[in-house]
């Protein structure tokens, strides 16, 4: 051993050690997950009962606040059903959709980051 690596405080300043090592850091904190609004479009052709339905089913919402949902829509052109995760949001529209297509309605479903 050389004189200099004597002293341990010295060992990362080592002429000969190339110093190349990656430095990892793992980010520790913990991210909200993004929120998305769900938005049902009007149309002049899909039923008011059968846009309530849907809010009642695939959104949980009371008979109250479905049918004020779908006349915001009627009257708004647009209306939010609920916030969500992405993919609990993603799966609800695809909800929405299917069975709007399944009863052969043109309602349309979409989401926003909110
Ligand atoms: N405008 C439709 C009607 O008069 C009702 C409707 C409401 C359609 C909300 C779609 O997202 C909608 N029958």
């Amino acid at each position: 051993m050389s004189e200099r690596d004597k002293n341990p405080k010295d060992n990362d300043l080592d002429p000969d050690d190339p110093q190349t090592g990656v430095v990892e850091k793992t980010d520790a904190r913990t991210k909200r997950p993004s929120l998305y609004k769900v938005i049902l479009l009007n149309d002049d052709y899909t039923p008011m009962e059968f846009v309530v339905h849907l809010l009642r089913g695939v959104f949980h919402r009371s008979e109250e606040e479905a049918v004020h949902i779908m006349l915001q829509v009627h009257q708004d052109g647009a209306g939010i059903c609920g916030v969500y995760s992405f993919e609990v949001a993603e799966t609800k529209v695809g909800q929405v959709i299917s069975a709007a297509r399944s009863s052969e309605h043109p309602l349309q479903c979409t989401m926003e980051k909110a």
